[in-house]
């Protein structure tokens, strides 16, 4: 749609569309009405939740519009595939996608790109992620390295402890266990167990929860690396009689999480900020449609430790996730 300015000359508003013999005409491209598809790693997951309403506000205030998509019931590439190829057959302007796989996502990704539709990586990240036009994520490495800190903490810095992740080559939680695993090395009274993956099923991180708890009697604390797998932890620990007891640390910030930070059920939260990564994923994307071709590769959005000392505090308000 293009809108014709008249330029030069002290005119009246009424003047600015009619056609006035001898004065200079230029057209303009008025904002375009962008479309955008946000796919998550798992649309039912308050984080992912938290960060379409971040897009959509976004889109709201720049007259673009945002869909919301991506698998309700898992965490895979093999259910978030079909959402993906759902967008591609759109040709929407703009996709924001979190790739539930390193690997397994990339072709699929490429093929976006190669069709002409810019991607942005938000959240998680692919093996070769120069093919987007940015990405934009927490410090995940950090963040694991912030857990072990918490874990050391609340153990006393000592005994054994293990993780609960959701399925290797995450970019997220692989980063998140490389953090905690290296940070853990300065503590040499601390056991590692190992690491377990529950495949972002709660059921399944509860009963390897149980399981551990009932093999090591001296289990002193867990690490939970995501949404999904932190409630189902934390549902293993009460239904083994320990909540509160087994020291937990936690990544993310949904409703059940903050409560049970609030209980003393949870030592912290590795907080990240979703809501921020969706409305700049949206920010950045327009502005790449409008022809600024000079983004950074990588933006950050800021992590926040949630114990029950700040929960209800100012400073981490941003960091809480809504559904
Ligand atoms: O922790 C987030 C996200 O950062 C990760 O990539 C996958 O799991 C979550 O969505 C939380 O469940």
């Amino acid at each position: 749609m293009t809108k014709r300015v008249i330029i030069g000359g002290l005119l009246s508003a009424a003047l600015l569309f009619s056609t006035v013999p001898g004065l200079r005409t230029v057209h303009v491209q008025a904002a375009k009405h962008y479309k955008i598809v946000l796919i998550a790693g798992i649309a039912s997951d308050a984080f992912y939740i938290t960060m379409n309403h971040g897009a959509q506000a976004e889109a709201k205030a720049e007259g673009a519009s945002v869909q919301f998509s991506g698998s309700p019931a898992a965490f895979s590439p093999g259910t978030q595939l079909p959402y993906l190829n759902a967008a591609l057959a759109q040709k929407p302007d703009l996709i924001l996608i979190a790739p539930t796989d390193k690997v397994a996502l990339q072709a699929p990704i490429n093929r976006a790109v190669k069709a002409g539709i810019p991607v942005i990586l938000v959240d998680t990240t692919l093996a070769n992620p120069s093919i987007a036009i940015t990405k934009i994520s927490s410090d995940n490495l950090k963040g694991g390295m912030a857990a072990a800190d918490a874990l050391a903490g609340a153990t006393g810095k000592k005994g054994k402890v293990a993780g609960v992740s959701v399925n290797p080559g995450i970019s997220t939680t692989d980063q998140r266990l490389q953090g905690f695993e290296s940070e853990l090395k300065k503590y040499p009274n601390i056991t590692n167990i190992g690491t377990t993956y529950a495949t972002d099923n709660p059921t399944r991180a509860s009963t390897i929860t149980k399981g551990l708890i009932a093999a090591h009697k001296d289990l002193a604390g867990v690490f939970a690396m995501n949404v999904v797998t932190g409630d189902g932890v934390l549902a293993g620990a009460k239904e083994s009689g320990v909540a509160g007891k087994l020291k937990l640390v936690e990544f993310d910030a949904e409703p059940v999480q903050v409560q049970a930070v609030r209980k003393g059920q949870i030592t912290a939260l590795i907080a990240q900020d979703p809501y921020s990564i969706g409305q700049m994923g949206v920010k950045l994307g327009i502005q790449y449609l409008n022809g600024n071709h000079h983004l950074k590769a990588h933006y950050g959005t800021g992590e926040a430790i949630i114990t029950s000392a700040n929960v209800d505090s100012a400073a981490v308000k941003n960091f809480l996730y809504s559904k």
